[in-house]
């Protein structure tokens, strides 16, 4: 490589090491610390056995000069020996680096520590279906695109699809793990501290699969209990009937409010939209400026999106906003 074309990419190297929000690499939770560590290590293992070869194929190619006359000079037996060493040192780091491997692996999927919640994931195109599980029935709730959590404590994923294969990704809490049709994955996530934590789906599942992204919010084990509590309660009920009655004829064929005769299962479960941090998956904040734009053009907002531009009227847009803003 030319001098300056190499100056120039360690110094682009330099500064991408310097200026990366390493954060990112760095886990907020048990399994993503091991992971972290382990392609830390591996980075470091490649990098020494990078140097190493780079150090010794220099040292051969200047220490020995071939003789004028092209025969030999080289010591047979010195050179065997090296090979040796060469094979011995790659055969200890793979045999190491392999074992570090699995032993991480086996450690994802412990379970000896009980899981204090368990909650099923289904990944739809595209956006995500989060359902509460509990061992009293009436406990269960489902939500969308926001995974609410207890920091401190395992908590068991069951993932699903329910058309084609996505995948479950919080970089910071976890390694990825598949969604596949007609299978249940599972995989455990823990959040040492309190916080949100950005998820995105990483499998391509068509077209909308870069706007297919969650939240994980971490929250105290007290805030967690309220927040679950408050789930329960049924929304919607007590806001005045005409808003609902649109809901019901234009939105509950795919839509379910809780109290509301809406159970349609095709999008997310409304219920408590308005306390959610995005709309669709991450594309819009939820506020009632993009939550009308979203009711205005849905396809303009999220084209190809499994949601079709209903060709609400102004006034039907108005009350729709106001009363799903309002289902905190
Ligand atoms: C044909 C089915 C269908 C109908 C009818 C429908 N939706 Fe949807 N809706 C969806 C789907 C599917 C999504 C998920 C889109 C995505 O994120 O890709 C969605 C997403 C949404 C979201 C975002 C939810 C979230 O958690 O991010 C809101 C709000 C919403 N719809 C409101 C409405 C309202 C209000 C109506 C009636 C005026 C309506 N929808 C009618 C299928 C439908
Ligand atoms: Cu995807």
């Amino acid at each position: 490589m030319k001098r300056p074309v190499a100056a120039l990419f360690s110094l682009l190297a330099l500064s991408a090491c310097a200026r990366a929000p390493l954060g990112y690499l760095e886990g907020a939770g048990p399994a993503a610390r091991s992971i972290a560590s382990l392609g830390w290590g591996l980075l470091g293992i490649s990098i020494a056995v990078c140097l190493i070869t780079g150090v010794l194929l220099a040292y051969s190619i200047f220490r020995r000069r071939m003789p004028a006359d092209g025969l030999g000079g080289g010591d047979d037996r010195s050179s065997l020996r090296w090979i040796g060493v060469g094979l011995s040192i790659t055969t200890v780091l793979l045999l190491a680096s392999a074992v570090w491997t699995l032993l991480t692996v086996r450690g994802l999927s412990d379970t000896s520590r009980a899981a204090a919640v368990t909650i099923d994931v289904t990944g739809q195109q595209w956006w995500w279906e989060v359902r509460y599980r509990s061992s009293t029935p009436s406990r269960e709730f489902s939500t969308a695109n926001d995974l609410v959590i207890p920091v401190g404590v395992p908590i068991q994923l069951n993932l699903r699809s329910r058309d084609v294969v996505h995948s479950f990704w919080v970089p910071k809490l976890a390694g990825k793990m598949d969604m596949i049709p007609g299978q249940t994955n599972t995989i455990r996530i823990e959040a040492d501290q309190p916080g949100i934590y950005h998820g995105q789906c990483s499998e391509f599942c068509g077209v909308q699969h870069a706007q297919m992204a969650f939240s994980v919010v971490a929250l105290s084990p007290v805030d967690f209990e309220a927040w679950w509590n408050h789930q329960l309660e049924p929304a919607g009920n007590n806001a005045d009937p005409s808003p609902q009655r649109t809901f019901i004829e234009r939105c509950g064929s795919c839509h379910t409010i809780r109290g509301l005769p809406a159970g349609g299962i095709l999008g997310p479960d409304l219920s408590h939209f308005g306390s959610r941090r995005t709309i669709a998956a991450g594309v819009l904040p939820n506020s009632s400026t993009d939550l009308a734009r979203w009711l205005n053009d849905s396809q303009a907002v999220k084209p190809g999106s499994k949601m079709p531009t209903l060709w609400l009227t102004t006034n039907e847009v108005d009350t729709l906003t106001s009363f799903l803003e309002g289902l905190k």
